[in-house]
């Protein structure tokens, strides 16, 4: 993607990390601290109420997420025909502005990598062995994370064994879908609204994601905003901007951990808007189960305090596979309500 000729678009990056932001985070936005007493109660209560929560003190070093960002900037500053090497996205490689393959737009480029395991996987080969490596440095540490969040998410619902959902994502062998996302969105400012037709102020469309669990991490550009209060089917929901903080993560819930849950959780619609000056890079990682995996809720929640005689409670939605949601997924618009079609009356 082109922004300017010159300077390369690249430059527009800054890489000077902002003071901690967490004091004006307040306003009723959910932070989970992953170390103290009681953190999976904590988990719990923002997946229900938010779908998404803020992670501090997750352990993750500064070097393993400093190192991918700088690859992943050395990457998008490339010449467009080195990255065109490694695209068009299919749904894996470099892309630029076109998300998906149904007419998807947005402001940005983008690295689609699969993970296979504990790393990425051969079949979609990184465009250098140093953002390789800095990758699965990252990803082993977003493995650990996602375990520990989904873990407390079992733990928090009262479900045994703890690893039931975290094992489906990083269960040894489990051949789970795992990717990793790297964005980049150049600044788009007004003037170049006027004069760029294609430089939109929509960096990506609003969406819930498909898998379990998305972990999000973003340098100091803001531009990611969540729905609030959200209600995807009556379109009733306002939007928040969720204030960058490099020293932190963002956990997102998924489509499939809504099913899980039963709706207890809910996947939180989300979009990114372009910034005006600086260049947004974001680096997420999407833990979705093995494709033959059964999306359905919990034995064990549909039972909890069901007493003698009484039902128990009824599956909210038709039962499918994950590969079959995925396809489902592939076929649709960013924007759609993709559970909407499975949903029982
Ligand atoms: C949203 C979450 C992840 O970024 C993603 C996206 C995927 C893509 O960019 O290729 C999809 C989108 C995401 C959901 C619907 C389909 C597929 C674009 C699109 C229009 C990688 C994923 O798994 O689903």
């Amino acid at each position: 993607m082109v922004v300017l000729a010159k300077p390369a678009a690249l430059e527009q990056i800054s890489l000077v990390r902002s003071p901690s932001v967490e004091d004006n985070f307040g306003a009723g936005l959910p932070v989970v601290d992953l170390a103290a007493d009681g953190a999976a109660g904590e988990v719990v209560r923002a997946c229900e109420r938010f779908g998404f929560f803020k992670v501090v003190s997750h352990g993750v070093g500064e070097g393993v997420v400093g190192r991918l960002e700088a690859e992943a900037v050395r990457f998008f500053a490339s010449p467009q025909a080195a990255k065109d090497a490694h695209g068009p996205a299919s749904p894996f490689g470099y892309g630029s502005k076109r998300i998906g393959r149904n007419g998807d737009m947005g402001w940005l480029e983008y690295l689609l990598l699969a993970i296979d395991g504990a790393s990425l996987s051969r079949s979609s080969p990184a465009p250098s062995s140093s953002l390789r490596d800095a990758a699965n440095e990252y990803v082993g540490a977003m493995r650990g994370m996602a375990r520990t969040v989904l873990e407390m998410v079992a733990e928090g619902l009262g479900v045994a064994p703890r690893g039931a959902l975290a094992d489906m994502v990083v269960g040894d062998g489990a051949a789970s879908d795992q990717i990793l996302r790297l964005n980049h969105y150049p600044p788009c400012p007004p003037l170049l609204q006027n004069l760029m037709p294609n430089c939109s102020p929509t960096g990506f469309g609003e969406h819930t994601d498909p898998q379990l669990i998305s972990i999000l991490h973003s340098n100091s550009t803001s531009g990611l905003q969540v729905a609030l209060h959200h209600d995807a089917d009556a379109g009733d929901h306002q939007w928040v901007t969720v204030p960058p903080d490099p020293a932190s993560f963002l956990v997102i819930v998924g489509d499939s951990l809504q099913v899980m849950t039963n709706g207890r959780m809910r996947s939180v619609r989300h979009r990114v808007v372009a910034n005006k000056l600086k260049s947004r890079v974001s680096m997420i990682y999407f833990g979705g189960p093995p494709l033959e995996q059964r999306i359905a809720p919990l034995r064990q929640l549909l039972v909890a305090g069901v007493g003698d005689g009484e039902e128990e409670e009824q599956s909210r939605y038709e039962e499918f596979t994950w590969g079959e949601y995925k396809k489902a997924a592939y076929l649709s618009r960013l924007g759609d309500n993709r559970l909407a079609p499975f949903h029982r009356q």
